[in-house]
């Protein structure tokens, strides 16, 4: 394939530099025992290609003025970074040989490397996909983000319970990041708000701030794919603002003089582990703002460098675009520092807030949409909260009511204070209020936004509710993770298709073709050797590659349903002990997921799961048909390795619950066939790979309306079904936990008594059927190699370099760097 840029090394003066490296980096001259002095010459060998790069970039940016896009999020899922930038650089080939001629697999190399597990799920790993694509298109971008000292708990099972620990991925050094003292900022909290009056009648309001947090950046550089640029991934660290007092530590007091540093350093401390629901902590709310401050003091410094005190050009030059409300107090923070530090009339302030910031919303689920109490607010941010008044005044007089005359429930409706016991701040609201834009992720999620959550912002906001469909970066989740795959492809596709994805499109031709289907499934059964070895080594279950691959990888969450998946499991197992010759093709289901260290119900269908596969892979009597094996730690390397080696992706959420998915795209693209419901981006990947080549099951949103207005009753299908009643009803038993009757009644209870918030029995039967048709297709071969091929050639809409257009072309409005002349 041709390459635009040219090889930045040759494998013998990379080798050079990595001698070098460990010589006088690291001090390692015995380094064949010692293969993570190896990964970090390595590291630092490429980070001296990365940093020339990013030195370019920037000077490209400096002297064009460029307007850029800053990614406000508070996760960022990178994953590993070595194997990424390698190939980004094109320097993966150059690395294997030098570390080769060293006397080691590159493969073992990579092993030594942590995860950057800066975020929980979804939303966090798509914030990744996005800023390498932002990088692989030329786009001046900076993502924000928390440095936090630990990412994601690691998970481990004991006896089928998950055990949290914490993640440690710095504790020795991160290779890829560097601190930029030189951009620290200083951010006050707490305090009161002192009102001056101006000789002209007008007032002045200052906020004198209780304590200040110093905030250290540190800077992961991202490398484009084939392209001129490295942009920055920002990470705020909180310090205390001077050390410790030492006035305090000389006469004795050493506990007092080390909390103040002690607090100030715990807001960086902790990444929150709730996938979906608001913390509501104060400590939270306090990362969140700390983030917001810092972010938006250097958006502003940056500015300035370029154009002084000359505001006239901010909203042509920056775009802010909120991962979520998460980083919605940047508003304010905006609102602030234009009305206090640079006198901005209020009005002008408003205005320029309007045309800076982008919301995106990740969610209907309401237990996710954040709400901060006022009293709160009051405390930590009093000018903030007097600012968020000021702006829901307006909001309510000049435009709520201006609509909707004397519709007085209508203001409390869209206010953005909540009325109740205690007022809550709807951040949401402000978001939508405030931003020039907000998309959904998928467009049923959009269409869903506009119709369910935010109508009203619709009527008076027509052009403001947008969709952006959401995207996965193909470099990371086919050309690197699935190496195999992507020599197919290249031999087939005569362009670039890891940066043009929709030229995949002409490898459907392939489709029928006898060859290309056995090399095609020859590859996914290599793959599935690879994965049943490591799950033997992390599960000591031992799997048949030639089972069926049936993978659910994702967060653990009721509305995922992974008890939907578990509940057809006790059905096959028990058809199977009627009939040992039951007729299925053999299948092993993988889980991978993570539950919320304080998700009951989630933690308890992790341990049914657990306990369920235990019995069924030491049954001889059911000769090996059925395997279940939940992968413990599950994370961005572990879905490298599953993903490749999926025959069937599990995308089973009830309609209308996931807003898009994307892990149901990375399976796909690596041709595994979906079994999923009508929801998030599930209907647009039926849409591209036609309703053949996809099994959709269960009822969509609309079914689900009209079920719930006639009054939804789990017991009805409990009562008509003979097989949900016999599998309710064997979870209440000790067949699975011996001499602990009930131990997984807890599913039970919350299908039935508990109402079937997510509607899993309406949805079994189909599901069930659903599989069986599933089953047959697989058993024809030719059919399945058809369909595994057409998935990944329809894959194209969902890289997240059209993402990234669509956003660019709608909402940020940029140039890349190549068409700046
Ligand atoms: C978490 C907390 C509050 C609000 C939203 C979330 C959230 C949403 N976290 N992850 N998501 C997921 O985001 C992905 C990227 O857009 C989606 O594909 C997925 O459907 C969301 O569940």
């Amino acid at each position: 394939m041709a390459t635009a840029i040219k090889k930045p090394l040759t494998a013998a003066q990379f080798k050079k530099k990595v001698l070098q490296h460990l010589n006088f980096t690291s001090s390692q001259t015995d380094y064949q025992q010692d293969p993570t002095a190896v990964l970090r010459a390595v590291c630092l060998t490429v980070n001296e290609v990365v940093y020339e790069k990013l030195t370019e970039t920037n000077q490209y940016h400096k002297e064009h003025k460029s307007r850029s896009i800053n990614y406000l999020s508070l996760e960022y899922l990178m994953g590993r970074m070595l194997s990424n930038n390698l190939h980004n650089l094109d320097l993966f080939d150059v690395a294997q040989k030098a570390v080769a001629n060293l006397g080691f697999e590159i493969e073992d190399i990579f092993e030594e490397g942590h995860d950057l597990a800066l975020g929980n799920g979804g939303l966090g790993r798509l914030a990744a996909c996005f800023l390498d694509s932002l990088a692989t298109m030329d786009f001046n971008a900076v993502g924000y983000g928390i440095h936090y000292e630990h990412g994601l708990f690691k998970q481990q099972f004991h006896q089928g319970r998950q055990i949290e620990t914490p993640d440690e991925w710095r504790e020795y050094g991160n290779p890829w990041e560097v601190c930029r003292p030189e951009a620290v900022q200083n951010i006050p909290l707490f305090g009161h708000v002192e009102t001056i009056a101006n000789t002209d009648g007008s007032v002045k309001k200052v906020w004198h701030s209780g304590q200040t947090i110093k905030g250290v950046p540190w800077d992961v550089p991202i490398v484009g794919y084939n392209s001129k640029t490295v942009n920055v991934l920002r990470l705020w660290e909180s310090r205390a603002s001077s050390h410790f007092d030492w006035e305090q530590f000389n006469s004795g007091d050493y506990q007092d003089a080390h909390s103040a540093q002690n607090h100030a350093e715990t807001i960086s401390k902790v990444l929150y582990p709730n996938d979906e629901t608001d913390a509501g902590k104060e400590l939270r709310f306090i990362q969140q703002y700390f983030f917001c401050a810092c972010s938006v003091k250097d958006i502003i410094k940056r500015y300035s460098q370029q154009h002084g005190n000359d505001w006239s050009q901010f909203a042509d030059k920056v775009a802010i675009q909120l991962n979520d409300t998460h980083p919605t107090i940047a508003i304010l923070e905006l609102m602030r520092t234009l009305i206090d530090e640079y006198d901005f009339a209020w009005l002008d302030a408003f205005a320029m807030c309007r045309k800076v910031f982008a919301y995106t919303n990740h969610t209907l689920l309401p237990e996710a949409l954040e709400k901060w109490s006022v009293d709160l607010f009051n405390k930590v941010l009093p000018r903030h909260l007097e600012l968020l008044f000021s702006i829901n005044e307006y909001f309510l007089n000049e435009e709520v009511s201006k609509m909707w005359p004397g519709n007085d429930q209508m203001r409390r409706r869209l206010s953005l204070i909540e009325e109740g016991e205690t007022q809550m701040v709807r951040m949401a609201h402000l978001c939508v209020v405030t931003s020039f834009k907000v998309n959904g992720v998928a467009q049923i999620h959009s269409d869903l936004v506009k119709s369910d959550l935010f109508p009203e912002f619709d009527q008076l906001y027509p052009e403001k509710l947008t969709n952006v469909t959401n995207g996965v970066t193909p470099r990371r989740w086919l050309k690197a993770c699935n190496p195999e795959l992507s020599k197919l492809l290249d031999s087939k596709v005569k362009v670039d298709w890891a940066k043009d994805l929709s030229s995949l499109s002409s490898v459907a031709k392939f489709a029928d073709d006898e060859k290309f289907q056995q090399k095609f499934m020859a590859i996914k059964h290599n793959n599935k050797i690879k994965l049943a070895e490591e799950i033997l080594a992390s599960t000591g279950v031992e799997v048949s590659p030639d089972a069926i691959f049936d993978v659910q990888i994702k967060r653990l969450h009721e509305y995922k349903r992974q008890h939907l998946s578990f509940m057809h499991i006790l059905a096959l197992y028990r058809r199977l002990l009627a009939d040992p010759d039951y007729d299925m093709h053999p299948r092993v289901y993988i889980f991978g997921a993570k539950a919320a260290p304080g998700y009951y119900l989630a933690k308890e269908i992790i341990y049914a799961i657990n306990k369920v596969a235990d019995k069924v892979n030491n049954d001889d009597r059911i000769k090996g048909k059925l395997k279940v094996v939940f992968m413990p730690n599950y994370r961005v390397t572990l879905a490298e390795k599953i993903i490749p080696a999926a025959d069937v992706s599990e995308q089973i959420s009830t309609a209308g619950k996931e807003a898009s998915g994307t892990g149901n795209m990375k399976l796909a693209l690596n041709g595994a066939v979906t079994i999923g419901t009508l929801d998030g981006a599930n209907v647009e990947i039926a849409e591209e790979v036609g309703d053949d080549n996809i099994f959709i099951f269960g009822n969509t949103v609309d079914d689900i309306k009209a079920l719930e207005a006639n009054g939804y009753n789990p017991y009805d299908y409990y009562n008509n079904d003979e097989e949900i009643k016999a599998c309710l009803d064997w979870l209440h038993t000790d067949y699975f936990t011996p001499g602990k009757p009930g131990e997984l009644s807890a599913i039970a209870h919350s299908l039935l008594d508990g109402g079937d918030p997510y509607r899993l029995l309406a949805d079994f039967a189909d599901y069930a059927k659903a599989n069986i048709a599933l089953d047959k297709a697989y058993k024809d071969k030719a059919r399945w190699a058809r369909m595994a091929i057409i998935n990944t050639a329809k894959m194209g809409k969902f890289t997240s370099d059209r993402s990234i257009q669509d956003y660019v072309d709608n909402i940020w409005k940029l140039t890349p760097m190549s068409s700046q002349g």
